[in-house]
């Protein structure tokens, strides 16, 4: 089992959640609405209809949520900024209540000893903006890119590290091809526009943090990667990997480092690739100061020609363990970053910028919450961030996912990724056993 001293002396360790996830208020000091608000209010969106109104209550009780990290021992921690809380138009005047919360969390972060890495954007859209056409219409990336210059000019002060896009595929896909997120859509064509308008976006957007800053700071995205393997020999379960590796992989990397979309898959996509206005791959391939890697799971894919679009299955082995909702296989994050470091040296440093895994954890009759399987969980992927380090590859941090049990998109509640178990009714945190392991593995 690996130990901090094992790791480099500066090395990142954090937490990391996202605003509509934890902060509840949804209509509290003048916060806008959200595609989540109105997605998750629904009928039949989310497990349950659960919502965000109120998740972990974390705009009342983020004191104590940073003393919970504290307490652990972390000396990072990931979070995002709700835009419509910061500019409830998404293109209006800012908030000042909005800025005050955040000013007020940061603060309190500092004071703990807990350098802020802030995310702009964790898939919470101004409402406003998607009756403009959301992500789907060009205007909306210039929007960010000045929502990102007002967070900027008003945080960088105390902020130095900056996260354009959380998981650009998860916006762009499953909100618009999959239609399990919000905005709900199902429509390839809208969904390829998307990601290029998020990616524009991140572009303008680095940019503009750059300039409002009032110090040097470093700026990337973090991007959710499932390494592709073929489910067997066959030629065609082959030809599905590298499907499967152009859409959700290197459809985001190729642009980011440089090199446009895969060839291969504007090949695919035929008369449903996006609309490239000139210049736009220069401004997406702006030199980052690091990349973000969430690394949950891989890919074991068969092709599947009656599929949506790479038109593959998944499967899992069943020898392996599994979480509520993934296969365990951390052996695909050592690959993810070698291959990453391999095909993408340009994209490095790297840190992970989510890894966690979601049990059904309950609070046993003494008060504790027994999550073995998570310790494992964890142990095994900083097993292998560990060995990355030493074949030499760029790995600067590592954020857990997550400090608190939260709301779990489409599955509402019912998902808990958390080290901190949150009783949803009385608002209750319990540090399960993993927290405590954490926080033993930090002394260590
Ligand atoms: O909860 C999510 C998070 O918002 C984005 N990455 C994956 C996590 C677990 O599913």
């Amino acid at each position: 089992m690996p130990k901090r001293s094992d790791f480099p002396k500066d090395f990142l360790w954090g937490v990391s959640t996202s605003a509509y996830q934890i902060e509840g208020a949804a209509r509290e000091d003048g916060r806008g609405e959200s595609i989540w608000d109105r997605f998750s209010h629904t009928p039949g969106k989310t497990r349950d209809g659960h919502t965000g109104d109120i998740a972990c209550d974390h705009y009342h009780r983020y004191r104590e949520d940073v003393q919970l990290m504290r307490d652990l021992g972390v000396n990072t921690y990931r979070f995002s900024l709700s835009w419509p809380r910061l500019i409830p138009t998404g293109d209006g005047p800012l908030n000042p209540q909005g800025v005050d919360f955040y000013d007020r969390l940061i603060d309190s972060l500092l004071e703990a000893g807990i350098q802020p890495f802030l995310t702009l954007y964790h898939w919470d859209l101004p409402q406003t903006l998607q009756e403009r056409g959301g992500w789907e219409n060009r205007q909306t990336a210039f929007d960010f890119a000045r929502y990102a210059s007002l967070a900027a000019s008003r945080f960088g002060d105390r902020v130095e590290s900056w996260i354009t896009h959380n998981e650009p595929w998860c916006s762009a896909f499953l909100g618009y091809q999959i239609g399990l997120f919000a905005p709900g859509y199902q429509n390839l064509k809208a969904a390829l526009q998307v990601s290029h308008h998020l990616l524009l976006s991140h572009g303008l957007a680095v940019k503009e943090i750059r300039a409002a800053c009032s110090r040097p700071v470093e700026v990337g995205a973090a991007l959710n990667h499932n390494p592709a393997y073929p489910y067997t020999n066959d030629p065609a379960d082959v030809d599905a990997a590298r499907r499967f590796d152009g859409y959700f992989n290197r459809w985001f990397l190729d642009p980011l480092a440089g090199q446009g979309y895969p060839a291969d898959m504007l090949a695919y996509y035929a008369d449903d690739a996006p609309e490239i206005q000139p210049g736009d791959l220069d401004i997406i391939a702006e030199p980052c100061d690091f990349l973000g890697i969430n690394y949950y799971e891989r890919e074991w894919v068969q092709d599947a020609p009656a599929n949506l679009p790479p038109q593959t299955r998944r499967h899992t082995d069943p020898a392996r363990p599994h979480t509520a909702d993934r296969e365990v296989y951390p052996e695909g994050l050592f690959e993810l970053l070698q291959r990453i470091q391999r095909d993408y040296p340009k994209l490095s440093p790297i840190y992970i910028t989510e890894n966690g895994a979601n049990f059904p954890d309950q609070i046993a009759p003494d008060g504790r919450v027994r999550d073995p399987q998570r310790q494992q969980y964890l142990e095994a992927h900083l097993d292998q961030a560990l060995r990355a380090i030493q074949a030499g590859i760029d790995l600067r941090g590592y954020y857990l996912w997550s400090l608190l049990d939260n709301f779990e998109w489409a599955l509402g509640y019912h998902g808990r990724y958390g080290i901190v178990y949150v009783d949803f009714d009385t608002q209750q945190r319990t540090p399960k056993d993993s927290a405590r392991w954490f926080q033993q593995f930090l002394r260590s």
